[in-house]
């Protein structure tokens, strides 16, 4: 019984699942749809805060990591009309690093100062898997202390596709040269009736949780993300949130989950509005309370602006992702955050929300570092 928390505190509409969450009674899915709608987010709020201190304290999360982007050449580039990175060959706007451009890229943005590179490009329609393996084996080789979390599910399926691997075989080359864990994207909303808008033909929602559940079943860690603000109703992301815990019931293979802001520029879909910082909040506490198998929650300052995500550790966040440098993803897409934050700052702003700011690396072990 968690027993600070009193239903009797709480808007009527919200007591029963004030009640279950104070009796660690498990969320079904109309409740996962009233936390996922409520106008009452400040009290939802302090419900995730309340699941989220008895899990974290007051610890919140940060890793010093490095994005890199190696293509935005995708094959998809017309399936994701939600996706503003992706390209043809030949756009003006589309690039193609070499090995040698990934590697230096790697030690332009601090090398081994970093514990963390996060590889993920377009689905490329020329590499081939030893391309990356090379990729992969030429950064080990150079930064043997950085973790390398690459690939969506999306590429690894597409990987398999193109060598006529099975999942795991693709997932042990890639572990033999070097691959840590498995990034979260891809996942958007898992639902076939938004799929078929806004990612028609890409893996689809079993696909998707397949490649984890392998990559589960051999040891790796992975994240998972759920895209929101586009054409998705609340059943769709109820939908979304109760696949990924039956998976993670499953495996316990999910470190984090990440709800992803739908960011509308620069591409396809033709819709014009962000979320709103309190479509933000909820979608960060409703995951926090529905979400209880998964360990970390991020509020990727990326993407909600650090004013937002410092306010999320309240909501249910126990992360804010890192120092990242050169993100391009959400930029292309019309984020106006900077494209960095130096630890100093981050750390400021955990701490200026009355949290302990703590150093992780990928699989979430604080890092201890010389003062
Ligand atoms: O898969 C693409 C999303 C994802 C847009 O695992 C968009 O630690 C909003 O998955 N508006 C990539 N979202 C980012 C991602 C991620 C980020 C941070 C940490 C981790 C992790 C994973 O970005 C894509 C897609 O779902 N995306 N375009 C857009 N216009």
């Amino acid at each position: 019984m968690r027993h600070a928390l009193d239903p009797e505190t709480f808007p009527r509409p919200l007591r029963p699942l004030a009640r279950k969450v104070r009796d660690h009674v498990r969320l079904d899915e109309a409740d996962a749809l009233l936390a996922l709608t409520t106008p009452h987010v400040l009290d939802l709020g302090r419900l995730a805060d309340a699941v989220r201190r008895e899990m974290h304290g007051d610890v919140a999360f940060y890793n010093l990591n490095r994005h890199i982007n190696p293509t935005n050449v995708c094959v998809y580039t017309y399936n994701c009309k939600f996706c503003s990175f992706a390209a043809l060959k030949g756009e003006p706007h589309a690039w193609e690093m070499t090995l040698e451009e990934v590697w230096q890229n790697a030690a332009d943005q601090g090398g081994n100062d970093v514990t963390e590179f996060h590889i993920v490009g377009g689905v490329h329609p020329e590499l081939g898997l030893d391309w990356y393996e090379r990729m992969l084996a030429g950064l080990r080789q150079r930064f043997p202390a950085a973790h390398l979390k690459a690939f969506t599910a999306i590429e690894i399926g597409w990987f398999a596709r193109k060598e006529k691997l099975a999942i795991r075989e693709v997932l042990e080359r890639l572990v033999a040269a070097g691959l840590g864990s498995l990034p979260g994207g891809g996942a958007e909303i898992f639902h076939p009736e938004v799929r078929a808008v806004i990612c028609d033909g890409k893996l689809d929602a079993d696909e998707w949780l397949e490649v984890h559940r392998v990559a589960h079943s051999m040891g790796l860690k992975s994240n998972c993300t759920m895209l929101y603000g586009h054409v998705e109703r609340p059943e769709h992301r109820v939908d979304h949130l109760m696949k990924l815990r039956a998976l993670q019931d499953e495996t316990g293979g999910f470190n984090a989950f990440i709800p992803l802001a739908y960011h509308p520029e620069n591409n396809y879909l033709g819709l014009k509005y962000h979320t709103t910082g309190l479509d933000d909040l909820r979608h960060i506490a409703a995951s926090r309370l529905v979400l209880d198998n998964i360990p970390h929650l991020k509020a990727y300052w990326v993407m909600i602006t650090p004013k937002l995500a410092q306010l999320a550790l309240s909501f249910g966040a126990d992360d804010l992702d890192g120092t990242v440098v050169r993100e391009t993803i959400y930029h292309m897409a019309g984020a106006e955050t900077v494209q960095a934050m130096p630890v100093a700052e981050l750390e400021r702003v955990i701490r200026a929300a009355g949290f302990t700011p703590v150093e992780r690396d990928t699989l979430y072990n604080p890092v201890r570092r010389a003062a």
